[in-house]
């Protein structure tokens, strides 16, 4: 056995040295002679091995992962089942080109995306390797079967880093700035958001569908991009009723709804698609992270009257669908199968959100908490205001990370911290993250 070769890690966080300790901060100064100064590092420990929950640096402390790799290994670090797939399909070949010679992994991977995304029609798929390669394709795939130029994005959103992507995202800092110019016909509506906006999701996508209507024109619209759950935005989740009345409207114009479950995808907030609680059926989805279990793997999935229109060779990628990172989806999606961690996320969901709300009636800087699922947020505010606490929100996470304990923090503010953990994590483990994060907050109080 590959995984039985690994010593074991435990599952308690443990805390041995000065963090970051002295092996990491060796590490971080060796980075800086060889090291883009423009990638920024949220936690400066060096990480050496990983299993379950827990992470392990190069100075033997042990630390509590509440974020996933941001929601990447949802089943958990060093699965035994996606190693020995892994182990095995590099053992195997590792590199064909699924364009030159294919392999039955990345269909077995198009079949299971086609029943596991939303809808009862015959769907497609064709894998990348990131995020915002599959969001870059969706919009290829929109503009192409509906011949219209327009996509309409929201505030907040993120959808990546590349130049197209770049314009779909809504934050300038530190995504956008200085870096265009930028793709055009990108059209940026108001988003729901509860907490700020007050309205409720039928009269926000009133808002929204207004500005369409008269600032683009429903029939120059291609698609509607949307995170059904925002995650760098700060895990806003829209008012009930939101995604369907814009889901409604794309139907009745002819408008491919996108939905980006890139962040919320693969059982994270308690089903296996943020779009499933609202029963929403996008016409394309565009999934990566939770795929495949942090092997590099994303796919654009959908109607298979809009996948296919594109021509022969229109599509594809050298790595897109890599053999290695197929095989590890299959490995993440029975591993989410197998153990119900869709059932497990909705539960987990439920400790966060009954800590936190306790939380939050005992201390004035919580505004909202918010999720869905193992997608939890609190968002941090001055006491008595609305107006958003970047400063609590970055004392806090590193009162974290001081105790060992791995939380992110997102929003367009910076005055969000979101909690991602894998859905394997125990119960105790989760407790003892959230007792570590409380006792965070009344310290910065
Ligand atoms: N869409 C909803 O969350 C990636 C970004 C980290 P890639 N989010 C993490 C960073 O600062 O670069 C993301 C997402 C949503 C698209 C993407 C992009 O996915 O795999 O990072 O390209």
């Amino acid at each position: 056995m590959v995984s039985s070769i690994k010593s074991s890690v435990g599952t308690q966080r443990k805390v041995v040295t000065a963090i970051p300790g002295p092996n990491s901060q060796a590490l971080h100064e060796r980075r800086k002679a060889t090291v883009s100064a423009g990638l920024t590092v949220g936690f400066p420990v060096y990480i050496a091995r990983a299993e379950g929950a827990i992470l392990v640096d190069v100075d033997d402390n042990h630390l509590l992962d509440l974020g996933s790799g941001i929601a990447v290994t949802g089943i958990g670090h060093a699965v035994p089942a996606l190693v020995d797939a892994v182990s095995q399909q590099v053992a195997n070949f590792t590199h064909t080109c699924f364009m030159v010679t294919p392999y039955e992994s990345y269909v077995e991977v198009c079949e299971e995306l086609a029943a596991l995304t939303p809808g009862t029609f015959a769907k497609t798929s064709a894998l990348f390797n990131s995020g915002a390669e599959a969001i870059e394709n969706a919009v290829k795939i929109a503009r192409l079967a509906t011949g219209r130029p327009a996509i309409v994005v929201f505030e907040h959103a993120y959808h990546g880093r590349t130049n197209l992507t770049m314009a779909l995202t809504a934050k300038n800092m530190p995504y956008k700035d200085r870096f265009g110019p930028f793709a055009p016909e990108i059209y940026r509506v108001p988003m729901s958001y509860p907490y700020r906006d007050g309205l409720s999701g039928a009269d926000a996508a009133t808002l929204a569908i207004n500005i369409i209507e008269s600032d683009v024109g429903a029939k120059n619209v291609a698609a509607l991009l949307i995170e059904p759950i925002q995650g760098e935005g700060g895990f806003v989740v829209p008012a009930e009723g939101f995604l369907p009345a814009l889901s409604k409207w794309t139907t009745e114009h002819g408008v491919v709804f996108i939905a980006d479950e890139i962040q919320s995808g693969f059982c994270r907030t308690g089903d296996w698609f943020a779009v499933n609680h609202e029963g929403v059926v996008p016409d394309l989805v565009a999934t990566a992270k939770g795929l495949a279990g942090g092997m590099p793997l994303a796919a654009v999935t959908g109607r298979a009257e809009l996948m296919n229109a594109v021509h022969e060779g229109g599509l594809g990628g050298t790595y897109g669908g890599n053999p290695v990172a197929a095989v590890a989806a299959l490995a993440t999606i029975n591993t989410l199968r197998d153990n119900n961690l869709v059932a497990r996320a909705r539960v987990l969901g439920d400790i966060m959100l009954a800590s936190l709300r306790s939380l939050q009636r005992d201390v004035a800087i919580i505004g909202d908490v918010r999720g869905r699922g193992a997608m939890v947020a609190i968002e941090l505010v001055e006491p008595g205001t609305k107006t958003p606490n970047a400063a609590a929100t970055k004392a806090i996470v590193g009162y974290c990370q001081q105790h060992g304990v791995i939380a992110l923090t997102c929003g367009t503010y910076g005055n969000v911290i979101r909690l991602l953990p894998p859905l394997i994590i125990s119960d105790e483990q989760l407790n003892d993250g959230l007792s570590v994060l409380g006792a965070a907050v009344r310290s910065v109080q």
